[in-house]
């Protein structure tokens, strides 16, 4: 029996990427820039079966069914076409677990499809490297192409003109980083209430009807530039600056679809403001925010324990989650 488990880590988009322009090869409408963390891993170990028998899929203990087995499955598929067909006519037994504090609303399909890639790959014996992997990883969730790498890392949108060739270079790799750039990432927790509409979903609607969306796209490719260049000179603030604002950006973006798509909730604001209060203590940090209202803060290292202590204090005196986090490893096979 040839089983293969592999680890991967979730990675915070510090240059968004919201839109596709080819949902079925998953290529994005933009390159963007995550710093991968050492939180938020996912362990996950394929395990080939005989022939013809079914993908068995299973999350945390409980079997998956329906559309969350589904998506697993053509990921499968994916993996076993370009595999010898004494191979392909395989199933797998997927087993997959998330170290992620429970309730915390943070299971991340970029950790999950990136493990997924470096097991199905290793158990069905495609030989692929790094670059390999991450356009594999993309297939799953476009996110999941960047946490093949540790710490920071930038996903290149790839040739615009033609598919195959988008297909060929649409990849995650590690950046050039300045070696006294020390960052960590403290992420407020709040209370999701009732669940918003899935980013897949909210990508397409916004490609389709925001009328922001091509300045979006325009603005988001100089982003990634600026970033890339302020990780390699180690400049934090330049860094902070531009991520907060890609997040805005990409959040205004959104409100302008229609019907709005709208993750920021009151409490998100507060955490907001929470944030630029410690700026204007001169406390470096700076916030983003993906496809949910918790707010994930970008500070130095050796700021995160007071950014956290900070942000774990609300307005009307209760307490918010806040977990503290670093930079992460990218994804590794057992
Ligand atoms: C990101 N997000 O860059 C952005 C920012 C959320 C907000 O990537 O459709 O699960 O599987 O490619 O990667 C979340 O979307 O979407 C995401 P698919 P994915 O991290």
């Amino acid at each position: 029996m040839t089983a293969v488990s592999a680890v991967a880590h979730a990675n915070i988009a510090l240059v968004k990427y919201w839109g596709k322009r080819d949902g079925a090869l998953m290529l994005p409408a933009t390159s963007s820039v995550s710093l991968t963390l050492d939180a938020f891993r996912t362990t996950t170990t394929v395990t080939l079966l005989p022939e013809g028998a079914p993908d068995e899929v299973e999350l945390d203990g409980v079997r998956l069914e329906g559309a969350p087995r589904t998506k697993v499955v053509r990921f499968l598929d994916l993996v076993r076409s370009q595999v010898p067909p004494e191979l392909a006519g395989r199933g797998a037994g997927v087993v997959s677990r998330n170290d992620v504090p429970t309730g915390a609303g943070l299971a991340s399909s970029a950790s999950a499809f990136a493990a997924l890639a470096g097991a199905a790959a290793g158990a069905y014996g495609l030989d692929l490297d790094r670059r390999g992997l991450s356009r594999l990883a993309r297939r799953g969730s476009g996110s999941a192409s960047r946490s093949v790498f540790g710490g920071f890392v930038r996903w290149n949108a790839g040739d615009l003109d033609d598919p195959v060739r988008g297909d060929e270079t649409s990849y995650a790799e590690p950046l050039p980083t300045a070696p006294d750039l020390d960052v960590a990432m403290a992420v407020v927790v709040l209370d999701a209430g009732p669940k918003a509409i899935g980013s897949r979903e909210a990508m397409a609607s916004t490609v389709a009807t925001s009328p922001y969306f091509p300045a979006w796209v325009e603005h988001t490719e100089l982003d990634a530039a600026a970033a890339t260049a302020a990780i390699a000179a180690g400049d934090l603030t330049v860094l902070g600056e531009i991520a907060e604002a890609s997040a805005m950006r990409m959040h205004a973006t959104m409100l302008a679809a229609y019907p709005a798509v709208r993750y920021l909730a009151p409490a998100s604001l507060e955490v907001l403001d929470a944030v630029a209060a410690l700026r204007a203590d001169g406390v470096g940090a700076w916030a983003t925010m993906d496809a949910g209202p918790n707010v994930k803060v970008l500070c130095a290292a050796r700021d995160l324990e007071l950014v956290g202590e900070a942000l774990a204090l609300a307005p009307d005196g209760a307490r918010r989650r806040v977990l503290l986090a670093r930079p992460g490893p990218g994804l590794r096979t057992e």
